[in-house]
């Protein structure tokens, strides 16, 4: 076996976004794309000699065939040993856990989450580092400065690997071992949670739930995890085999791409639980019968129940919450008398306050929770930490929502989003409203009067770093907030997100609708940003 050294030269368009660097299938499979990005993150990762880096990905369209280029690429520059998932799988958070519990240098999962797959679908390279986080903005900055200046990548000559059989094999110098993707991850869930309490849940047969794999990669996790461990019936996980082109879903848990699964909690039949997970297995949805539990209200019960189970037993340290997720988790921390950080939208930016012990529990109301036992979020973790409560309470979700508002008042809050506009005038939309800063204070709108106005800038409590125009915040008086941002996961156009909240703190008025408490915020929103005259929308693609 020969080591190769291809001339190349750079793309313009390698700077990883809120999460890796995602492109269409198409982009990365342009000659020596996806292998110059890898070497980017070689040179810069430092000597791999006497190292070993974890791979693995999604199962989506093109993972196996990018997996076989990593591994080669690996091997021929230098890599001492490489773990593979079993048939190129490994959910975000088995990455993270693998790399946490076998103090690896890192790991690369393939995967653009909860993007759509197959060939005209998306794809994505992400590199986690040694505390098993995703990369820092300071580590993908170097990765990018490295794309825009490579002349040269490394590759060995070799047949394909076999990755689909457990056990040993070399290229090269390079030790390869095939892993199973699924048991250190449930072994860690072990830990955490009360299996035998859980499974006492599904013994009674009152209890009844529903998982949606969305054709992802989560399928044999759920079903190592809740039918085999926890004895739920087959037939509790849906969509369970990851497949390539996801089954043709769009493995978004979300109320319009979750269809099946959200018809299912509907109907008059339905389960006491159900639950999603995205591409990648590091987001959640969590719905009760004809009930749906927002991600921030989730994080802030998940706070107020954590002493409640086992590896949370010692109290929560502090908790965090991307900026515009809603800040209902926030009156959980002031009850708790604990800190509640707020940073921009990124599971990076979780890392530093989960290493310095700051923060035990995150979220985002994008669909992602998490906590201290990895550095991802963990869409499965909050199943558990859902079914937990439930096996604990016996109440339905419902109950448990409504009873959470009344002790600590109701964040209604919605998130609108707007696909694939033309990015320079959402740009423009993002600009302007920039420039409107100053001036909005004390302005009012429809009921609605400015209190404060800003674009978010973050400062790191541990090292200090720097983010800043993380999105424009305008508060009002009486605690409504209106967040405007433009996502740095999508792959076409731009795609703005516009999050709406407000607070009622009166139990009587909690059971309005949500988008129908937020008619006059929602209205104001657009009249401050002119949204339908930028995007020439007049209603969002996806509201969530
Ligand atoms: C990623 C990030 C999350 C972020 C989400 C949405 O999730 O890991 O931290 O909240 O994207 O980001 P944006 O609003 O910029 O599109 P995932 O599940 O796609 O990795």
């Amino acid at each position: 076996m020969t080591i190769k050294t291809v001339s190349t030269i750079p793309f313009t368009d390698q700077r990883p976004g809120t999460s890796g660097l995602r492109k269409k299938v198409s982009v990365f499979k342009q000659p020596n794309y996806l292998e110059n990005f890898i070497q980017s993150i070689f040179d810069c990762i430092g000597g791999l000699h006497g190292k070993t880096l974890v791979f693995g990905g999604d199962g989506r369209y093109h993972n196996r065939e990018a997996l076989q280029v990593i591994l080669r690429m690996a091997a021929a520059n230098g890599l001492s040993k490489a773990l593979v998932g079993q048939g190129g799988i490994l959910s975000t958070p088995a990455t993270s856990c693998i790399i946490r519990k076998y103090h690896l240098r890192g790991g690369i999962i393939l995967s653009a989450s909860h993007n759509p797959g197959g060939p005209k679908g998306d794809f994505g390279v992400k590199f986690n580092v040694e505390n098993g986080g995703p990369a820092p903005e300071k580590v993908t900055n170097v990765f990018y400065e490295r794309s825009l200046a490579i002349e040269r990548y490394k590759i060995m000559e070799a047949p394909d690997i076999d990755i689909d059989t457990l056990g040993h094999s070399r290229l090269g110098d390079m030790d390869i071992e095939i892993i199973d993707p699924v048991s250190d991850y449930v072994e860690l869930m072990e830990i955490l949670f009360d299996f035998k309490k859980l499974r006492g849940l599904f013994s009674t047969g009152q209890f009844s739930m529903v998982y949606d794999g969305m054709h992802a990669v989560t399928g044999p996790y759920a079903k190592a995890i809740l039918v085999d461990r926890l004895g739920a019936p087959e037939g509790t996980v849906i969509h369970g085999d990851p497949l390539p082109d996801f089954g043709g879903l769009h493995p978004d848990p979300n109320l319009k791409y979750a269809k099946e699964l959200v018809e299912i909690m509907n109907s008059e039949v339905a389960p006491d639980f159900g639950a999603a997970s995205d591409g990648d297995g590091d987001r959640n949805m969590i719905l009760g019968k004809r009930f749906f539990v927002t991600p921030s209200d989730s994080l802030a019960i998940l706070a107020s129940k954590a002493e409640k189970i086992p590896g949370y037993r010692t109290g929560l340290k502090g908790v965090a919450r991307s900026m515009p997720t809603s800040r209902a988790v926030d009156e959980v921390a002031r009850y708790l008398g604990i800190d509640c950080y707020e940073t921009p939208t990124g599971w990076k930016y979780f890392g530093n306050l989960l290493d310095a012990e700051r923060a035990t529990l995150c979220g985002e109301e994008s669909f992602g929770t998490g906590s201290d036992h990895i550095r991802e979020k963990d869409g499965l973790w909050a199943v558990l930490f859902w079914l937990s409560i439930l096996a604990e309470e016996r109440s339905s979700i419902e109950e448990i929502v409504r009873k959470h508002w009344r002790s600590f008042g109701r964040h209604f809050y919605s998130r609108h989003d707007y696909e694939d506009v033309d990015s320079q005038k959402a740009h423009e939309l993002i600009d302007r409203l920039r420039g409107q800063l100053s001036d909005l204070k004390g302005q009012t709108f429809g009921n609605y009067c400015v209190r404060d106005a800003d674009d978010f800038e973050y400062k790191d409590p541990v090292d200090g770093s720097i983010s800043q125009h993380q999105g424009i915040r305008i508060f009002f008086e009486g605690d409504a907030r209106i967040v405007y941002r433009l996502s740095g996961t999508g792959t076409q156009g731009a795609t703005l997100r516009v999050y709406l909240e407000k607070f009622e703190a009166n139990p009587e008025r909690q059971g309005q609708e949500t988008q129908e408490a937020l008619a006059g915020l929602i209205k104001v929103a657009d009249e401050i940003a002119q949204i339908k005259s930028f995007t020439g929308r007049d209603k969002p693609s996806v509201i969530t």
